[in-house]
C-alpha cells in the first residue's frame, strides 16, 4: 500500500487524474473519466459565478463518482494604461490583417479566486469532493470552509518550498508540475527565480522531502509515465495533454490540427499570450516571443491576466477568419503522443492497461 493511499481516500479506482484544462476540459471529458474510475477535473477559473455553478451542476448531473474543482488563485497584475496601448498598437497590424480592430482597452478577465466570495460560496453550496489550487492559496479561512464544506484539497507546486507552503496550510496532496507540463506554470510567485524542476525530480524530491502525498504532472502520455511516477514515489499521476483531443473535450478544430502537427514536437513555455508563463505548442505567439514574426520585436507586455484580453481578441478575430495560426493552444512536452479523437473513457481504459502491463 502506497504511503498515504490517496487512492482510497479520493474514493478512486486508477491512480490517474484528468488535469483541469481551463477552456478546454468540459463537464462531459471530466464525467467520463470520473465514472471510469479516474479523477475528471474541470477548471472554473474564467466563470463568473453563476456560470461556475451552472458547470459544476452539470458535471454532478453526469457523474456519481468523485470529481475535481479547479481555481487560480493568483495575484493580479497591475494595471498600467500606457503599457496596455502600446501592447495593443503592437497587435493592431495583426487585428487589422483579418478586418477587425483592438479592444479600446483591456480588462482583467480572470479574477482571483483568492477574495472571491462569490465563487467560494458557490463551491461551500455545491461540495465537490475535491478542489484544486493553481498558482497560489486562498486564506486560511476558505480552506476551512471547504474542509467543512467535505473537500479534499489539492494544490501545485512547483519546489520543495512552494509545497512546505502547502504543508502548512493544510492542504491534502501535492500536485507535482514539473517544467514538461502544458498549460500555466503554476509558480506562486512568477517574479521569483525559477528552477524549473522537471517532474521526475520534483516528483523524487517531494516524495522524500514533505510529508505530503505527492501527484506527479507534467509530460506523461501513457501507463508506461504513469509507472514511472509510481515507482518515483508519487501515489497519483495528473495529465493534461493526453486529454486534449477527446471528442469530449472543448478544444476547436484549430488545436486539434495544431496538436497533431510538426507544432507538438516544438512547445515553448512563454509569457506572451496571457502575461504568466504557459507552456504552449508552436503558434505565432512562440514566434512572437523568439522574434521570429512579422511584427518583431515585443514592447513589455502587460501583466497577466490583462494581456490574455488582448490575445482572446486576436485569436477570435483570426479565427473568424479561418486562421488557427493565434491559437491559445496549451501542451505540454509530450506532445507528440497524443492518441486523437479517443473517447475519454477508452483512453483511461487504455492507460490503466498500459500501467498493468
Ligand atoms: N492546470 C490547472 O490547474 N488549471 C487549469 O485551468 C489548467 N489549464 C490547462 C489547460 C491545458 C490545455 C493544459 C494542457 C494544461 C492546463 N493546466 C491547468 C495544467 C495541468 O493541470 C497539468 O499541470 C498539465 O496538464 C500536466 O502536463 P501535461 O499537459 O504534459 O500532462
Amino acid at each position: 500500500m502506497s504511503k498515504h493511499n490517496l487512492l482510497k481516500r479520493l474514493g478512486l479506482q486508477h491512480p490517474i487524474i484528468q488535469a483541469p484544462m481551463a477552456g478546454t476540459a468540459t463537464p462531459a471529458l471530466a464525467a467520463a473519466v470520473s465514472n471510469a474510475g479516474g479523477l475528471g477535473s474541470i477548471s472554473i477559473a474564467n466563470f463568473d459565478a453563476p456560470t461556475a455553478r451552472k458547470n459544476i451542476q452539470a458535471l454532478k448531473a453526469l457523474t456519481d463518482r468523485p470529481y475535481n474543482i479547479n481555481v487560480f488563485v493568483h495575484e493580479e497584475g497591475v494595471a498600467d494604461a500606457a503599457r496596455e496601448a502600446q501592447w495593443v498598437d503592437f497587435l493592431r497590424p495583426e487585428f487589422e490583417r483579418y478586418g477587425a480592430q483592438p479592444p479600446a482597452a483591456l480588462k482583467n478577465i480572470m479574477p482571483t479566486f483568492y477574495d472571491n466570495e462569490a465563487v467560494v460560496q458557490v463551491l461551500v453550496e455545491e461540495r465537490p469532493p475535491v478542489v484544486s489550487f493553481h498558482f497560489g492559496l486562498p486564506p486560511a479561512t476558505t480552506i476551512t470552509a471547504l474542509k467543512n464544506a467535505g473537500a479534499v484539497l489539492l494544490a501545485t507546486a512547483t519546489s520543495v518550498a512552494e509545497a512546505r507552503l502547502l504543508e502548512a496550510a493544510g492542504i491534502d496532496a501535492i500536485v507535482a508540475q514539473g517544467i514538461e507540463a502544458g498549460g500555466h506554470r503554476g509558480v506562486m510567485d512568477p517574479a521569483a527565480p525559477d528552477d524549473e524542476l522537471t517532474t521526475a525530480a520534483l516528483t523524487r524530491l517531494l516524495a522524500t522531502h514533505t510529508a505530503l502525498p505527492v501527484i506527479a504532472a507534467g509530460g506523461i502520455m501513457d501507463g508506461a509515465g504513469v509507472a514511472a511516477y509510481l515507482e518515483l514515489g508519487a501515489e497519483l499521476a495528473q495529465l493534461g495533454t493526453a486529454f486534449i483531443a477527446c471528442p469530449e473535450s472543448a478544444a476547436d478544430e484549430g488545436f486539434r490540427a495544431t496538436l497533431a502537427s510538426d507544432a507538438a514536437f516544438h512547445t515553448r513555455l512563454t509569457p506572451i499570450v496571457s502575461g504568466r508563463a504557459a507552456r504552449s505548442l508552436a503558434t505565432n505567439w512562440v514566434a512572437l516571443d523568439q522574434g521570429t514574426h512579422a511584427l518583431g520585436p515585443h514592447p513589455p507586455q502587460p501583466a497577466y491576466p490583462i494581456a490574455y484580453d488582448a490575445a482572446k481578441a486576436l485569436i477570435a478575430a483570426a479565427k473568424a477568419k479561418g486562421d488557427n495560426g493565434w491559437g491559445a493552444y496549451w501542451a505540454g512536452q509530450g506532445a507528440p503522443l497524443s492518441r486523437g479523437k479517443v473517447p475519454a473513457a477508452e483512453l483511461l481504459g487504455q492507460l490503466v492497461a498500459e500501467l498493468a502491463a
